[in-house]
């Protein structure tokens, strides 16, 4: 049994993986950097490590200082959280060969994961759907041309190391090939050291929907239905939602089934999340894999009453799934959740500064992920996620309803933050109708500037 864990993150993700430790009576301790001594994860973990200097690449990213940390206070395990050393592969190794129990996937497959024309070609050929696009990495620029004559334009050509929107090229028609697949070779091997680029057919307004699975380390694998994730700006999500308003109990079954099939048998375990497409007909396409616990997990644990970190260490800990989850996973009610962060309504520059007030909301159906408080001080290091804010009701109207409810009943003052945003978001009549792609937010500011330049 695992005694203590050492969690390498900070934040809300941090305070949510002590919750789950507390719950299951293992003790914790916090690692942190010179900018976070005021942080929450230090106060609320039994133990706490400073590591290093503010900036990320010398504490939460700095590996032989966090390995030293979990060995100093004989923590086990060690919890990436997300970000940070949750899918460095590398990281996951030195974990094995030192005897540290990772929670997450085997190293091996974080690598898989991580490289998207791998990943691609190992779960198409367990059924999993994927668009047309090429078997693997495309080397010249002859390949790509007759690969993107194969799939028909318009094509996108992605970095295989890339993901989360970095490193991509839409490709019109073949007079743009010449010169976009070697300016995306160029990116990727600048941004990734690895210049390996492959092809898929674009898909022109997509919504982006993503599956929940969790394996266990006995090569079972189950499917926790998905979210609907395309609300977001600059590949940044900002809300978030199960289950999504256009997938039926049908397709969540068929998709969670090739799902389990595919990932059992590349031996994935622990948390993980599934990343697809969805056209205008409806259909789903995966596009990649993430090989940890996500932000948006709060809206899945709502609809399935599934604890997902208490069970990420109880599989690192050898639990079969028989024993941590029910034998039919029934998804009910609906959740939504708003990103509540610290940014510049402008710009959208992360926004730092003393936190003057801050009263989150609470009531029925209302959760809560924070690590702020009032008088904190957000570091400008970091990521600018302030809060998440969980509205759960027995359909999506309530939730929304409720959603509404939180954002009126919440104070921050002294940074700006989304709550204004996620306001508008709520009473937009395209979104209760569940009308809407990746471009709604773009399109929700033309709407704002409409109606200021018509008065
Ligand atoms: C695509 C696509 C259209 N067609 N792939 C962006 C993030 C990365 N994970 C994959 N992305 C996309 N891949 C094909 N074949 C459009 C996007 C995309 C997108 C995807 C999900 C959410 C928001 C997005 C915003 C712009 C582009």
């Amino acid at each position: 049994m695992i005694q203590k864990i050492l969690i390498a993150n900070r934040g809300e993700i941090a305070l949510r993986v002590i919750a789950a430790c507390k719950d299951l009576g293992i003790r914790t301790v916090a690692i942190y950097s010179q900018a976070d001594r005021e942080a929450l994860h230090v106060r609320y973990a039994d133990e706490a490590l400073c590591i290093g200097p503010p900036r990320s690449a010398e504490s939460y990213l700095n590996v032989p200082a966090v390995i030293s940390a979990a060995e100093i206070t004989d923590a086990e395990a060690i919890h990436p959280g997300y970000g940070f050393l949750a899918e460095d592969a590398a990281f996951a190794e030195v974990c094995e060969v030192s005897g540290v129990n990772f929670i997450g996937p085997r190293s091996d497959v974080i690598r898989l994961m991580g490289d998207k024309a791998r990943a691609r070609k190992a779960v198409a050929a367990a059924g999993v759907p994927v668009l047309p696009g090429s078997e693997g990495p495309v080397e010249t620029e002859a390949e790509a041309r007759k690969e993107a004559e194969r799939i028909g334009y318009p094509v996108i050509i992605k970095a295989a190391a890339g993901g989360g929107g970095r490193g991509m090229r839409i490709v019109r028609n073949a007079r743009e090939l010449e010169q976009s697949f070697h300016q995306a070779r160029h990116e990727a091997s600048a941004s990734f050291q690895c210049a390996d680029v492959y092809l898929e057919k674009y898909i022109q307004r997509p919504r982006h929907i993503e599956f929940q699975v969790l394996g266990d380390q006995h090569g079972r694998v189950v499917s926790l239905g998905e979210r609907e994730c395309s609300i977001q700006r600059r590949h940044q999500k900002l809300l978030e939602e199960a289950p999504s308003p256009r997938v039926d109990a049908a397709m969540r079954a068929e998709i969670g089934k090739v799902l389990e099939t595919a990932l059992s048998r590349v031996g994935y375990s622990n948390a993980g999340t599934v990343e697809f497409l969805m056209d205008e007909d409806g259909k789903l396409y995966f596009i990649e894999m993430n090989a940890r616990i996500q932000v948006e997990h709060p809206v899945t644990e709502s609809v399935t009453g599934i604890d997902l970190v208490k069970a990420q260490i109880r599989i690192a800990d050898g639990e079969p799934l028989d024993a941590i989850l029910p034998e039919k996973i029934e998804i009910q009610g609906h959740a939504i959740e708003c990103r509540i962060n610290a940014e510049n309504p402008e710009t959208f520059a992360p926004s730092a500064g003393k936190v003057t007030k801050f009263l989150p909301p609470s009531g029925i159906g209302v959760r809560v992920e924070t690590a702020a408080y009032s008088g904190w001080f957000v570091p400008p290091y970091y990521d600018s996620l302030l809060a998440k804010f969980i509205a759960t009701g027995r359909d999506r109207t309530e939730a929304i309803t409720r959603m509404k409810r939180a954002l009126e009943m919440s104070v921050v003052e002294g940074v700006h933050t989304t709550i204004p945003l996620h306001s508008r978001i709520m009473s937009d009549e395209d979104f209760a109708l569940g009308n809407f792609d990746t471009r709604f937010i773009e399109q929700l500011q033309q709407k704002k500037k409409a109606a200021s330049t018509v008065g």
